[in-house]
C-alpha cells in the first residue's frame, strides 16, 4: 500500500507548552470533558473536497498551487482510487474518525448516469474494504447536483423537468451509497436551490417542488432502510443570489410548512452563519431551541469579506460559544463537527492539510473545555434565569400559563405607575466569557 504522506507520522497530543506544529495543544481524544472523551463529543470529520479535491485555484488563479503526492497521477479512476488511501492514511495520521464526501468528490462523472454509477461503484467496493480495517468512519454523504452545466438553473428547483428527474437519480444513488457505507447522516445543502431574478422565476413552484424532492427522499429512505439522519445545511447566498435555504430560521418555516419536520435536522456551517449577517452562535442556537440541531460544517469566514471563503476555525471566542450550543443540546449524536474548510491558496504544501486540521481540532478541544465549565459553574444561567424571573410568579406566571389575556393585562398595569427594569449587564458577560476562555 502506497503510502502518501510520507513525512507526516502519527499525530500525537503534547499539550499546551509544545510549539511542534504537528502535534496537539489541546486536543487529547481520551481526556474526559462533562463526562464524555473529547473524541466522542467533538466527532471530527474530513470534507473530500477540500482535503483531496481542492487543488488551490481562485479565480484569478485558475492553475492550481497545491503540491500533492497525488498530483502525478492521470487516469482520472485511477486518481480516484489513490485519494481512498490517501483519504485513509490522512484521517487515521490525524486520528479523525470520519469523513464526508460528495458523490462525485470520491469518483468521477461519466457521460452517462449509468456509467457514473458505475464508477461509483467501483470507488465504494475500495472505500468498503479500507473500513474492515480502519477505526475511521463515514459521517455524512451528499449529492453534487450545482457543479454540472445540467444543473445551471438548479437541481430539484430547476424550471426544466429532466433536471429535476437527474437530480432525484443522483441523489437516489448517493442515498444508497452512504447506506453502504455507514453513513450515519446525509446533508441536503441547496447548491443552486434558488434565482437570481423574479423576472423569469416561479417561486412558487419551485418551492413545492423542492418540498416533493424532499418528501421523495423521505420516502425512499423508508423504502431500502436507511436510518442516517437527514440533514439540510442552510446557506443565504452563492451560488445563486437569493438561497431558498437562507438561514436557520428560513429552513425550519420551510420544514413545517410543507409538513417535512419530523424528517430533517439541520446542518449549520459558520461560514454561512455569517454569510446571512448572523453569528455561528445564533445559527446553533435557533436550530437547537427547535430541536434541530443536527450537525456542523466547522469553519469561519472573513467579516471583511462577503463570500464563502471556508478558512479553518481558529476563533476561540466562537468555538467555545459553539460548543456551548452543543453541549445544551446534551452533545452530538449522529451529528459532528465536519471541516468543510480549506487551506489557502498560499499554503499549498501537503503538510498545511495536517496542520490546518490540527489548528481547527485544538481550537474546539478548547472551546469544549471553556464551554464545559462554564456550563458547569453555572454563572450566564443562574443570571439569565434571574433576568426572566418576573415570569415565574405573579402576572408573569399567569403570562406563561396563559391565565390572562389583554383585558385582565390591561387592569393589571392601569394604575401600577413606573414599571421597573434591570440592567442587562451585557460588557459585564463579555468580561466573565474574557475570564473563562483566558483561565480555561
Ligand atoms: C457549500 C457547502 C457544501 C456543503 C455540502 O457552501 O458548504 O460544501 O457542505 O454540499
Ligand atoms: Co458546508
Amino acid at each position: 500500500m502506497a503510502e502518501y504522506f510520507k513525512n507526516v507520522p502519527k499525530i500525537k497530543y503534547e499539550g499546551k507548552g509544545s510549539d511542534n506544529p504537528l502535534a496537539f495543544k489541546y486536543y487529547n481524544p481520551d481526556e474526559v470533558v462533562a463526562g464524555r472523551r473529547m473524541e466522542d463529543h467533538l466527532r471530527f470529520a474530513v470534507a473530500y473536497w477540500h482535503t483531496f479535491q481542492a487543488t488551490g485555484t481562485d479565480p484569478f488563479g485558475p492553475v492550481g498551487t497545491a503540491v500533492r503526492p497525488w498530483n502525478h497521477i492521470t487516469d482520472p479512476m485511477d486518481l480516484a482510487k489513490a485519494k481512498v488511501e490517501a483519504c485513509f492514511e490522512f484521517c487515521e495520521k490525524l486520528g479523525v474518525p470520519f469523513f464526508c464526501f460528495h458523490d462525485r468528490d470520491i469518483a468521477p462523472e461519466a457521460d452517462t448516469l449509468r456509467e457514473t454509477n458505475k464508477r461509483l461503484d467501483i470507488i465504494v467496493a475500495a472505500i468498503k474494504d479500507r473500513m474492515k480495517d480502519s477505526p475511521v468512519k463515514l459521517l455524512w454523504g451528499t449529492t453534487n447536483a450545482f457543479g454540472h452545466p445540467r444543473f445551471t438553473h438548479g437541481a430539484s428547483t430547476s424550471p426544466h423537468a429532466e433536471v429535476f428527474a437527474y437530480a432525484a437519480a443522483q441523489v437516489k444513488k448517493a442515498m444508497e451509497i452512504t447506506k453502504e457505507l455507514g453513513g450515519q447522516n446525509y446533508v441536503f445543502w441547496g447548491g443552486r436551490e434558488g434565482y437570481e431574478t423574479l423576472l423569469n422565476t416561479d417561486m412558487k413552484l419551485e418551492l413545492d417542488n423542492m418540498a416533493r424532492f424532499l418528501g421523495m427522499a423521505v420516502d425512499y429512505a423508508k423504502e431500502i432502510g436507511f436510518d442516517g439522519q437527514f440533514l439540510i445545511e442552510p446557506k443565504p447566498k452563492e451560488p445563486t443570489k437569493h438561497q431558498y435555504d437562507f438561514d436557520s430560521a428560513t429552513v425550519i418555516g420551510f420544514l413545517k410548512t410543507y409538513g417535512l419536520d419530523p424528517y430533517f435536522k439541520l446542518n449549520i456551517e459558520a461560514n454561512h452563519a455569517t454569510l446571512a449577517q448572523h453569528t455561528f452562535q445564533h445559527e446553533l442556537h435557533v436550530a437547537r431551541i427547535n430541536n434541530m440541531l443536527g450537525s456542523i460544517d466547522a469553519n469561519q469566514g472573513d467579516l471583511l469579506l462577503g463570500w464563502d471563503t471556508d478558512q479553518f476555525p481558529t476563533n476561540i471566542y466562537d468555538t467555545t460559544l459553539a460548543m456551548l450550543e452543543v453541549l445544551k443540546m446534551g452533545g452530538f449524536t449522529k451529528g459532528g463537527l465536519n471541516f468543510d474548510a480549506k487551506v489557502r491558496r498560499g499554503s499549498f504544501e501537503p503538510e498545511d492539510l495536517f496542520i490546518s486540521h490540527i489548528a481547527g481540532m485544538d481550537a474546539f478541544a478548547k472551546g469544549l473545555k471553556v464551554a464545559a465549565r462554564i456550563i458547569e459553574d453555572g454563572k450566564f444561567d443562574k443570571f439569565i434565569a434571574e433576568r426572566y424571573s418576573s415570569y415565574t410568579t405573579g402576572i408573569g406566571k399567569d403570562i406563561v400559563e396563559g391565565k390572562v389575556g389583554f383585558k385582565e393585562l390591561e387592569q393589571y398595569v392601569m394604575d401600577l405607575g413606573k414599571v421597573e427594569i434591570k440592567s442587562g449587564k451585557q460588557e459585564m458577560l463579555e468580561v466573565w466569557l474574557n475570564s473563562y476562555i483566558l483561565e480555561e
